[in-house]
């Protein structure tokens, strides 16, 4: 059968990948072509992502890929969310990117809530309110000679896609996550824009999934190696909505924890719900490829994980994934209980330490040492996790049968089996590379290589993934305890 091989760029905050996907009629092979790690940069007590060094490690895994695939069909990007970079007159990027993590954002939150108050905004964007959401970012940089020389804003994802082809736009499933798009309409949201008096000419023509962004310039088929002509298409330029893509569901009964850096538990819906009770509850409506809403909450995710080991790296103490987890597998359950969306979380630093603290405060003995804080990170987790997938059901009124969890975090058989045993259902774990895998699937459509709607691809995943069932066990009144504990503490 015909088959053509596609470079899904994936940028994650732990890294960043070029997956070269050879694709056709009943096929899916992943290669890993690339990866590197992404690595924030702190100047001047500001927290940046290094952009230039995540483009050139896009050339260098664009190289990789051709050199392993022969001939590339098209690249997609995606990558993290909300953070943009800006661009002058001439169209040359004024700094390097600010991440999300970075404190400043959230000092213009009472400012634009005294504009545009919480429920408002939530009813016209659909938007979790998260103090880094783009609206925040913006409105922070108010008054610097940044923000005014800056003619146009463009999303990690669209600004990689510009220095590879030229092409100006807006992704709009990562435009989404701007806290400026409408919900409703799916554009731009100009009455808001003009209220909280920034330039509409800011944010460029939106583009949807599937559409042509341009091609690879000559200069970039000369230091890639590549033969062109090279499309590169937009996909589900946000991680998640690529990685909901990848979720390898037989029905529309289904939750996904997509586990990586953050965890983003939902499901997948028709239309956006801007109760009240939604926005209370934390509940996000970001767009998702072929006009699907992705009801989700951000959960804070292996992040904890993540910064324990690096702080544990630090202080010489053992590191090393497989065996830290090893170790909490055999600590007892529930010795202590955190709200994992503790704002404290947030920023970069000594995660062992802030747990601890946050254990203190609630009346808990903290951890006492490595393997107990991992197992605390994983049963708060867990139990995060259960809360939002019963919330969203509740709020949504949508039935659940099965909780499919990829992302890196697919690869944790403990934190896949709390999970099934905290939400009592089966929990199919992969695939690791379901952001990839959901960039390539829209590429591979877009060509026309497959057909069909997102049932038809989730199907092709399910054929040629590896996928592991989580059954739950026990009775789960484990978990009804713990869950009412932790509230009576918090
Ligand atoms: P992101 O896209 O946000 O960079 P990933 O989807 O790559 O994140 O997931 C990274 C996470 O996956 C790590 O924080 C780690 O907890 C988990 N992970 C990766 N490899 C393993 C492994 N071998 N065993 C258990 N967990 C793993
Ligand atoms: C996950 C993710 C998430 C956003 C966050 C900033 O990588 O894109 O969906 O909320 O990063």
């Amino acid at each position: 059968a015909v088959s053509s091989t596609f470079a899904a760029v994936d940028l994650g905050a732990s890294s960043g990948r070029v997956i070269a996907a050879r694709v056709g009629p009943g096929r899916l092979e992943l290669t890993e072509a690339y990866r590197f790690p992404n690595r924030p940069v702190r100047t001047g007590g500001t927290l940046h992502w290094d952009v230039l060094g995540l483009y050139a490690g896009v050339l260098d895994g664009l190289r990789a890929a051709g050199r392993a695939a022969g001939r590339l069909a098209g690249v997609g990007i995606d990558s993290w969310a909300v953070d943009v970079g800006l661009l002058d007159a001439d169209g040359a990027l004024l700094g390097n990117p600010l991440h999300y993590r970075d404190a400043r954002h959230a000092t213009a939150v009472p400012a634009v809530h005294a504009v545009v108050p919480p429920e408002q905004l939530y009813r016209t964007t659909g938007l979790q309110h998260l103090p880094f959401n783009t609206v925040f970012q913006l409105a922070a940089a108010r008054g610097t000679a940044q923000l005014a020389a800056a003619r146009t804003a463009l999303l990690v994802p669209d600004l990689l896609a510009y220095w590879l082809t030229g092409s100006v736009g807006a992704e709009v499933t990562n435009a989404s996550t701007t806290g400026l798009l409408d919900a409703t309409s799916r554009e731009w949201a100009g009455e808001l824009i003009d209220r909280l008096g920034f330039d509409r000419g800011l944010f460029p023509p939106l583009r949807w999934p599937g559409d042509r962004v341009g091609e690879l310039t000559a200069d970039v088929l000369a230091e890639t190696g590549l033969t062109g002509p090279v499309p590169v298409t937009a996909v589900g330029s946000h991680d998640t909505a690529s990685a909901v893509v990848g979720v390898p569901a037989t029905s529309d009964r289904f939750a996904y924890v997509s586990c990586g850096t953050w965890s983003l538990v939902g499901v997948e819906l028709d239309r956006p719900v801007l109760s009240d009770a939604s926005r209370a509850a934390g509940f996000t409506n970001e767009l998702g490829v072929d006009g699907t809403v992705r009801y989700l909450r951000n959960v804070m995710g292996l992040w904890l994980l993540q910064e324990s080991l690096r702080t544990w790296a630090a202080h010489g103490l053992p590191a090393e994934l497989p065996e830290v987890l090893a170790a909490a597998a055999r600590v007892p359950a529930f010795t202590a209980l955190v709200d994992p969306d503790d704002p404290r979380f947030l920023p970069p630093g000594d995660m062992p330490a802030r747990i601890a603290a946050v254990c203190a405060e609630t009346g808990q003995t903290p951890p006492k040492d490595q393997a107990e804080t991992v197992r605390c990170i994983l049963d708060s987790l867990a139990l995060a996790y259960r809360r939002s997938v019963r919330r969203a059901v509740q709020l949504a009124g949508r039935d659940v049968e099965v909780v499919h969890l990829v992302g890196g975090g697919a690869r944790n058989a403990l934190l896949c089996q709390l999970t099934a045993d905290a939400c009592g259902l089966p929990v199919v774990a992969g695939p690791v590379e379901a952001a990839a895998l959901g960039n390539a699937l829209v590429q591979a459509r877009a060509a026309g290589v497959l057909d069909g709607g997102l049932p038809g691809l989730r199907a092709l995943l399910r054929e040629t993934s590896e996928l592991h069932t989580y059954t739950p066990s026990g009775s789960g009144r484990a978990w009804d305890a713990a869950e009412a504990r932790l509230d009576r503490r918090h």
